[in-house]
């Protein structure tokens, strides 16, 4: 029998009607759950929940709002496989990284948020002004009020949580809408943060999709403080558009096209190694994959080789198969519009040196949405493959000679998510990775993370940071509060 995927307002799950669409399995086609969308009175109820939750929330102490948020990691911790499952059901992802990753880092979130925002003071300082009057200066950090959360597929556990998780210490409420690709563990959480005891209202997930669709009717709502976003550079245009006339506050994970600079200095195999995990996790649907190599002439062919090598020992699989690395991607749609890129690199005169097509995979799996591990050399930055986020098991290599060509290229883009810095020279490091025109610019590794660094991006990739007490700065609206001594 074939689940129901109920929307969740105001505490309790919403009984279904006749308006839903089928979630199909990546893996293998078939139907995996009926998903209820919500329409625009839908959303409006749950605006209003979390809206009536609001006061209450705010107003509850800290200690006792993280006491919710340990409790919630203790929850999914205990229900740990529940949401391996969910999450790989929804994306095809192996297991073992739903393990290590996802699901591991959505109880982190809950911690991490726990322990920074039970830390977080109140600012104060002396003024001293030159007319000689002194004053005493202190901001009351408030709740941003009712926070829509919009997010996509890829990474749907994690990356709702990164969110949700300092929503909700800072006293916020939340309505969040799922990808209509990953619905699962989005609703699996309201059980969670119901158990965890989290006041009815304050959370609440009303599925559908963006424009026309649940996605749109929450970013148009008036009810609504502030949008925190993880999706497309268009989507992000679009959500900005459409809270502009209310002048809402938004917080903006992009798209991006991030480069790798391989020095001739590098310890190669390492660097091989942390180049495959960067171009190949989560079948290059991570918004910090790498996407374009640039590396130093003399390894170039090198570089080529090991990186053609390891592509070809990656096992595409079962989920639950424990020899699994790499899942499909997330749709047939997805596919097409990653073998677009395939046909346009071609075109453009790409060597297609590993990959490039449709792996036969027989059994039922050639109903599902798999596609072959790939890299290519002989493109230059002129061309589309090169400049326009694929968000696929896909990158391209290029030599270079200088540094100063390197960080040319590498910054050659409208986008500024991520980048990484291959080298053994400690200077070169620094300086190179201080260069990259990005959020966040990694040596020798790659999506290393400490959850209290700032995370974002610049240019087309991002508006904001988040992260620790970065994410305070989204999550709550100072007042400054000056009395003259
Ligand atoms: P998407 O922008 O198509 O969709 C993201 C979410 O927005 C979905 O829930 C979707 O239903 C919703 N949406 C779409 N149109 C909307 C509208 N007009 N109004 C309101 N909501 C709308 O992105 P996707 O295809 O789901 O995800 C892949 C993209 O996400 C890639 O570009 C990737 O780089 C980006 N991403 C960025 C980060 C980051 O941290 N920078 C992380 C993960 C993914
Ligand atoms: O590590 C994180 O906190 C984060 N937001 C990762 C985003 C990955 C993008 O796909």
């Amino acid at each position: 029998m074939v689940a129901d995927i109920r929307n969740f307002v105001g505490g309790a799950f919403v009984e279904p009607d006749e308006r839903c669409w089928d979630k199909i399995s990546p893996v293998d086609g078939s139907v995996l759950a009926r998903v209820h969308e919500a329409d625009a009175e839908l959303v409006d109820r749950a605006v209003a929940a979390a809206r009536g939750a609001l006061d209450g929330w705010a107003a509850t102490a800290v200690t006792t709002r993280t006491a919710v948020l340990r409790r919630v990691a203790d929850r999914i911790e205990a229900r740990f496989e529940e949401f391996v499952q969910a999450e790989c059901g929804d994306t095809g992802k192996p297991y073992r990284q739903a393990r290590e990753l996802d699901v591991a880092r959505a109880i982190a979130n809950f911690r991490s948020f726990a322990d920074t925002v039970g830390a977080a003071g109140q600012p104060s300082f002396l003024t001293d002004l030159a007319d000689g009057r002194k004053a005493l200066n202190y901001a009351v950090r408030k709740p941003l009020g009712v926070v829509a959360v919009i997010v996509p597929w890829n990474l749907p556990l994690l990356l709702l949580t990164w969110k949700v998780a300092p929503a909700l210490a800072c006293g916020n409420t939340v309505v969040v809408k799922p990808s209509e690709e990953t619905p699962s563990s989005a609703t699996l959480l309201a059980e969670v943060l119901d158990e965890a005891g989290l006041p009815a209202g304050a959370y609440n997930v009303v599925h559908g999709f963006g424009p026309d669709s649940a996605g749109q009717f929450l970013v148009e709502h008036p009810g609504i403080d502030g949008v925190t976003f993880t999706g497309s550079t268009a989507t992000g245009s679009a959500i900005m558009r459409a809270v502009a006339s209310r002048v809402r506050s938004v917080s903006f994970e992009l798209g991006g096209k991030n480069a790798a600079l391989v020095f001739a200095d590098a310890d190669l195999d390492a660097t091989l190694d942390g180049l495959t995990r960067s171009v190949f996790a989560n079948t290059g649907q991570v918004c910090r994959c790498t996407q374009r190599v640039y590396g130093e002439r003399p390894v170039f062919d090198e570089v080529v080789a090991g990186l053609a090598e390891r592509a070809r020992g990656l096992q595409l699989g079962r989920p639950d198969a424990d020899a699994t690395t790499t899942g499909p991607l997330i749709s047939r749609e997805h596919r097409e519009k990653v073998l677009g890129y395939y046909k346009l690199a071609e075109e453009a005169g790409a060597k297609t040196v590993v990959g490039g097509g449709i792996p036969a995979l027989g059994d039922n799996l050639d109903g599902g949405s798999w596609i072959e591990p790939t890299i290519w050399t002989g493109l230059s930055n002129a061309d589309r493959p090169m400049r326009e986020e694929i968000f696929g098991p896909v990158a391209s290599l290029v030599p270079f000679d200088t540094e100063e060509e390197a960080i040319a290229l590498a910054n050659d883009t409208d986008y500024g998510l991520a980048s990484s810095v291959w080298t053994t020279n400690l200077s070169r490091g620094h300086r190179v990775a201080q260069r990259m025109n990005v959020g966040m610019s990694w040596v020798n590794t790659w999506f290393l993370r400490d959850l209290r660094s700032p995370f974002g991006g610049v240019g087309l990739s991002g508006i904001g940071r988040e992260g620790g007490e970065h994410s305070l700065d989204f999550y709550t609206e100072p007042t400054n509060v000056c009395i003259q001594l």
